[in-house]
């Protein structure tokens, strides 16, 4: 006997269209912590996985699909050729060697740049609406890079940017002043990393400038102390890599909380990186990072905070830093 049996007159459709699709390229730790994360939070109906490892492909893939009795039911499929990716939402590119232990994402970029030749093209073909997620490192270049080789329109390619480098600092406050880190606004911008900027006169507690609040000793933050906690953001990324080789679970829920407000039309704001040639006085072709309002359509608009003088020189100088290292790429 069948488990179903059709109500006599009722009108099935053969096949259900799938609502979101998303692609993630790369399986390695960032790609799985992606995928993982997209799973969990329930932002997909189906997941795309591709690699150039075809059994390890296969491993990742089978071991997602066990837990189907635990996860929201989602079609997982995973393949070398990236016609298994057609007609996805959005494409996550996490694919690429990994930043060794003290090399900087710079050098990083010749190993990636030839991988992003064979990648985004293929991306496009098969998914000509998609939005480009980048989350390989040098992103910002790389972000570019895939704007470039893609032809689409600078709204539906996207860096992940500084949203981890914010979150990694909104968690230090939150930790300093025990409070959740949901509560404390505030972004970093420029380049992912090294010559990040902190925003300093953005951050809030509760709606309080952080600068003014006193911490549970009576201590508020100094001008040097603000400095030893960028500096904190920004070696923590090598910390972690010291201590267990690569990063993953920051960087996979800051991506999953980007595909949510793309997907759902959320329109929450997030320093992501974005084309940002005209913006703040930056006068270069360069992707960075700048608090963006983030939809269905992709970068709905670049919001305009109020920044003082320092930060944007020091945001134009980002800018430049990474136009330097771009111009001497050839594609
Ligand atoms: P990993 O664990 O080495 O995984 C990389 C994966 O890419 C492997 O499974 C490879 O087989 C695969 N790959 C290599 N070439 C290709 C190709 N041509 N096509 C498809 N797949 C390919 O690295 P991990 O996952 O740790 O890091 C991936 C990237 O993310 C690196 O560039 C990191 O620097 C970057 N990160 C970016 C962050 C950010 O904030 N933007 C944060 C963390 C890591």
């Amino acid at each position: 006997k069948p488990l179903f049996v059709k109500i006599p007159g009722s009108d099935l459709p053969t096949q259900i269209e799938t609502r979101f699709k998303v692609t993630v390229v790369g399986v390695g730790n960032v790609g799985m912590a992606c995928a993982q994360t997209c799973l969990t939070e329930d932002l997909v109906d189906e997941l795309a996985l591709v690699d150039i490892q075809a059994d390890k492909l296969r491993g990742e893939m089978l071991d997602l699909q066990h837990a189907a009795a635990f996860l929201p039911r989602v079609k997982i499929v995973a393949d070398t050729d990236y016609a298994i990716s057609a007609g996805s939402d959005i494409c996550i590119v996490t694919a690429g060697a990994r930043q060794r232990e003290g090399e900087s994402r710079p050098s990083l970029l010749g190993r990636n740049l030839t991988l992003f030749k064979s990648i985004i093209p293929q991306l496009v073909h098969y998914s000509p609406n998609a939005i480009l997620l980048i989350v390989s490192n040098p992103v910002d270049i790389l972000t570019y890079v895939s704007w470039k080789l893609s032809g689409f329109p600078p709204n539906r390619v996207i860096g992940t940017g500084t949203n981890l480098d914010s979150s990694r600092l909104r968690f230090l406050i939150a930790d300093k002043f025990d409070v959740n880190a949901h509560n404390v606004h505030g972004y970093m911008v420029g380049e992912h990393g090294d010559s990040s900027v902190p925003l300093w006169s953005t951050l809030t507690l509760a709606n309080v400038p952080v600068l003014n609040v006193r911490d549970k000793n009576g201590v508020s933050y100094s001008k040097e102390s603000l400095q030893e906690l960028h500096r904190t953001v920004v070696e923590s990324a090598y910390e972690v890599i010291k201590l267990k080789g690569y990063t993953s679970w920051a960087i996979g829920y800051s991506t999953a909380s980007l595909v949510k407000s793309l997907l759902r039309d959320q329109r929450r704001i997030y320093p992501v990186s974005v084309r940002a040639k005209g913006f703040y006085g930056i006068e270069n072709e360069v992707y960075l990072s700048l608090p963006s309002q983030l939809g269905r359509a992709g970068v709905l608009g670049v919001a305009n905070v109020k920044m003082g003088e320092e930060e944007m020189q020091k945001l134009q100088q980002s800018a430049k830093t990474i136009w330097k290292l771009q111009s001497e790429l050839e594609f």
